[in-house]
C-alpha cells in the first residue's frame, strides 16, 4: 500500500487529492492546523469513514511538528497543497504569507532531505508566480517570472527552492504551476464562490446585492477534481520537473458575474456594485496557461467555463442553508 501526505488536506485541493489518493488504494495522513472552530468540513466524510484515511495536527510554519511527522510517517509521496493562498489577504499579512508559503516548504524538504530522502515531494505552484503586463500570453513553464503579490513572491521562492532542492540533493521534488481552479468547495472569499452563493441567495430572496472589485481582470478557471488528477500524475512521472496545468481558455471576472446571473435569469446589472475596498494594491491584470507540457504527460481539462459556472451555482443553489 502506498503512502501519502497532504498539507492542506482540508482546503479545496487537498480535499480531492484525499478522496483521489484513497480511490487508487493508497494510506493517506493529512496535516490539519488546530483552530478555534471547525475548518473539517471537507473532509468530514473521509475522517469518519475510511481506515486509511488519518489526520495530525501541524503546520508549516512549525518545524517541529511537520519534521516530526514526515520522520515519523516516511511516505513515499508528499504533496504539499498547505498554503496561505488567498492573493489579497497576503498584501495585509506579508510576513505570514512567507513564512507558511514559503519558509515551510523549506521546512517540508529539509525533512524530506535529512529523515526520508526517498519521499517524492510535490510543491503547489501558482499562475501567480506570472503577472507582468505585455509578456505575451499564454504562459507556460518558459515565460518570465515576475511576481505582483506577497503571495506570488512567496510561491516563486518556494517554486526555486523545490527546484535547487531537486537539482542539488537530487531529491524527487516536482512542481505543477496551477491557473485558477475552482469548485463547490472553494472557499467563500474567493470571487468565484462569492459570486456563485450571492446569486443563489439574491435568487432566493436572501440577499439583496453583490459587492465585488475589479471585474475586467483575467482568470484561466478550470475545475479542481481534475486539477488534481493533473497533480497526481505530475508525481507519478519517473522525473521530477516543472508542468503547467490549466484550460488555455480566459475569462473576465465580469464574464462570469453575466454568466452566472443569466444562468437563473436575472440580469447582474440589477444587483452588483463595485467597493475598491475590494480591489488589491497590484492586479495580475491577464492570466492564460499554455498547459502543453501536462498535455504531454496525459493531461486534458474536460470542464468548459460555463459548465465550472453552472455547477457551482447548482451546489449552491442545493445548499443555501449551509454554514
Ligand atoms: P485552500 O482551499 O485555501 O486550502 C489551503 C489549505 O492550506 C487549507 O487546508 C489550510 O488550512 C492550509 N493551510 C493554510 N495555512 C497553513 C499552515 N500555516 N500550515 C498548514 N496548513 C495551512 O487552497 P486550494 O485552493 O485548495 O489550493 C491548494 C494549494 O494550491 C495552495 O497551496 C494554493 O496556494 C495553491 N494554488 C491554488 C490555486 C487555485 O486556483 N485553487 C491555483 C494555484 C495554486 P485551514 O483549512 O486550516 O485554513
Ligand atoms: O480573484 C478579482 C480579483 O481571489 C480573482 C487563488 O486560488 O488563483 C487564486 O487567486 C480575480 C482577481 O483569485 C473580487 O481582483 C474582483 O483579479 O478569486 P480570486 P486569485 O487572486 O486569482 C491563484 C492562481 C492562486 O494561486 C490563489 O491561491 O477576481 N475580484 N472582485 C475579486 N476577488 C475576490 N477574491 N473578491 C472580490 O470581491
Amino acid at each position: 500500500m502506498k503512502t501519502a501526505i497532504i498539507s492542506g488536506v482540508t482546503g479545496q485541493d487537498g480535499s480531492y487529492l484525499a478522496e483521489l489518493l484513497l480511490s487508487k488504494g493508497y494510506e493517506v495522513h493529512g496535516i490539519m492546523r488546530r483552530l478555534s472552530s471547525f475548518a473539517s468540513g471537507r473532509i468530514d466524510h473521509l475522517v469518519n469513514s475510511n481506515p486509511n484515511f488519518h489526520t495530525y495536527y501541524g503546520d508549516l510554519c512549525d518545524g517541529t511538528s511537520i519534521t516530526g511527522i514526515i520522520s515519523d510517517i516516511q511516505p513515499d509521496e508528499f504533496y504539499n497543497l498547505g498554503a496561505m493562498s488567498h492573493v489579497k489577504v497576503s498584501f495585509e499579512i506579508p510576513q505570514y504569507t512567507l513564512e507558511a508559503n514559503a519558509v515551510g516548504v523549506l521546512i517540508v524538504l529539509e525533512a524530506i532531505r535529512k529523515f526520508s530522502p526517498h519521499t517524492k515531494f510535490y510543491q503547489a505552484s501558482s499562475s501567480e508566480m506570472f503577472g507582468v503586463p505585455g509578456v505575451p500570453a499564454p504562459y507556460n513553464e518558459n515565460t518570465p517570472m515576475i511576481p505582483q503579490s506577497p503571495y506570488g513572491v512567496a510561491k516563486l521562492a518556494a517554486y526555486h527552492l523545490t527546484r535547487q532542492y531537486r537539482e542539488g540533493y537530487g531529491l524527487f521534488a516536482t512542481t505543477g504551476i496551477l491557473f485558477n481552479h475552482e469548485s463547490p468547495r472553494r472557499g467563500g472569499t474567493f470571487v468565484t464562490k462569492k459570486i456563485s452563493q450571492a446569486v443563489a441567495r439574491i435568487k432566493n430572496g436572501m440577499q439583496d446585492s453583490l459587492v465585488l472589485g475589479n471585474l475586467d481582470a483575467k482568470r484561466d478557471w478550470g475545475w479542481s477534481p481534475e486539477f488534481v488528477e493533473a497533480i497526481y500524475l505530475i508525481m507519478q512521472q519517473e522525473k521530477p520537473g516543472v508542468f503547467v496545468v490549466a484550460t488555455g481558455e480566459t475569462h473576465t471576472i465580469r464574464e462570469f458575474v453575466e454568466e452566472a446571473f443569466s444562468y437563473v435569469g436575472l440580469d447582474s446589472k440589477d444587483y452588483v456594485r463595485i467597493d475598491d475596498k475590494y480591489k488589491r494594491p497590484n492586479e495580475v491584470p491577464l492570466l492564460i496557461g499554455d498547459a502543453s507540457s501536462s498535455k504531454k504527460i496525459g493531461w486534458e481539462p474536460k470542464m468548459k467555463f460555463h459548465e465550472i459556472v453552472h455547477a457551482m451555482i447548482d451546489y449552491d443553489m442545493e445548499h443555501l442553508n449551509d454554514k
